[in-house]
């Protein structure tokens, strides 16, 4: 396969004909435009959009589009996205459009993708045997706290129990918790974890940042210590996560956080689904990233979300895997949904599900653990929580869901 095919839904406006517009879809984004020109010549036909196929799908359709290779600027990913999602979401003549998923051919791939992946997370924190998900923590409040009561969270959660500590979106570097003193004082804070419990605990530090400067970022965040880093991709543009991964001065892993992907992905018939950003950030080098929950707070659909984790565990160029990350308003009683629907190569990030324990963070890690343990253990939540005070709390005080 040396063409890029595409895969839309669409919703054509009242009396438009649907082959008129997948066909305007498949010229938009090519060669052609509105109306026919003197400019064109017999060479660019090889430069042509095709449309493969054309399905009724509910109130709309389907038709996957074939880009041809030749199209692409190998590696240039703001320059791929402008082919496969640029101007054709604005055309006035289709009410609503949605880029589904995107087959892209070997020869467009000329990335390394994820240098630890699934497999290398594993064996950090050391649960390559066991195969359990791994636990993580937003710290909360998402901004506020020093750098000192950061590292006292940090610590409660790691002693608690959890894999994974990261810096929420909106935390990088302001005044009042600057990187230069918050990194060295949470990793303080882990070093004591790993010397009492033998555990390594990882400290996601969120490097986001405008494209000249969060490879120095990185940078700065590992020599202060930092032994993951985490990128919001979506705000930064998804090219910071390739340059953060080719950085041969960056040698941990990579979390990818997606805040503002509900403004393009959310909508069922118009805009971008998750897929196709599973596929990019896995090949440009993402270690984990967040899909969504099946009992979080914030909206998904189930199937697509499935499949969205397949997207980065899947067979793919001989690349390795990409650690999906379950996150939004997640807490003990929906460990066991999140688990059954999603499986176990999974990271299960809770905030307020963790730092809202009645009995504090170390509690409330305590019962995602127990949660977990559960569930590997295939004891129903209630009855393990009966022996398991933090889990029981956790059951009392949110429930099931
Ligand atoms: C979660 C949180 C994360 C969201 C993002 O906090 O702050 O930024 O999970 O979700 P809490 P997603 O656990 O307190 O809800 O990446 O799925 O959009």
């Amino acid at each position: 396969m040396t063409d890029l095919v595409a895969t839309y839904y669409f919703r054509p406006k009242e009396g438009v004909d649907p082959k008129w517009a997948a066909n305007a879809i498949a010229e938009e984004q090519t060669t052609g435009t509105w109306t026919s020109i003197s400019t064109g010549t017999k060479y660019m036909q090889y430069l042509d959009g095709r449309v493969e196929s054309l399905e009724k799908e509910g109130s709309g359709y389907i038709c996957e589009v074939s880009y041809p290779a030749d199209i692409f600027e190998t590696g240039n990913i703001p320059q791929y996205l402008s082919v496969v999602a640029g101007n054709l979401f604005g055309l006035s003549k289709i009410a609503a459009v949605r880029l589904l998923d995107i087959d892209i051919p070997k020869l467009l791939v000329p990335f390394h993708g994820p240098r630890f992946g699934i497999e290398g997370i594993r064996e950090i924190i050391g649960t390559t045997q066991s195969g359990r998900p791994h636990v993580g923590t937003i710290i909360k409040p998402k901004v506020g706290l020093n750098p000192k009561d950061t590292a006292e969270v940090a610590y409660q959660a790691a002693i608690g129990g959890v894999d994974l500590i990261k810096d929420d979106e909106t935390l990088t570097n302001q005044p009042f918790c600057l990187m230069e003193d918050r990194i060295p004082r949470v990793m303080e804070r882990l070093d004591q974890v790993a010397d009492d419990t033998g555990r390594t605990v990882l400290y996601a530090v969120n490097i986001s940042t405008s494209g000249d400067r969060i490879a120095e970022r990185a940078e700065q965040a590992v020599e202060l210590g930092a032994n993951m880093v985490m990128v919001d991709a979506i705000v930064c543009g998804l090219d910071a996560v390739r340059v953060v991964a080719e950085d041969t001065r960056n040698r941990v892993p990579i979390h990818v956080h997606r805040t503002m992907h509900g403004a393009i992905t959310r909508n069922r018939e118009h805009g971008i689904a998750m897929r196709p950003y599973c596929r990019f950030i896995r090949m440009l080098g993402g270690d984990q990233l967040h899909t969504g929950t099946v009992s979080g707070k914030m909206d998904h659909d189930a199937n697509e979300l499935i499949k969205d984790n397949m997207a980065l565990t899947e067979t793919f160029y001989g690349l390795k895997d990409t650690f999906p990350v379950a996150s939004g308003g997640l807490h003990p009683g929906g460990v066991w949904s999140e688990l059954q629907t999603l499986g176990t190569d999974l990271v299960l990030q809770a905030g307020g599900g963790i730092h809202g324990h009645p009995r504090g963070t170390a509690a409330g890690a305590m019962a995602m653990r127990q949660a977990v343990d559960a569930f590997m253990e295939d004891i129903p939540l209630e009855v393990y929580a009966q022996t398991h005070e933090e889990l029981q709390i956790a059951l009392a005080t949110w429930g099931r869901s």
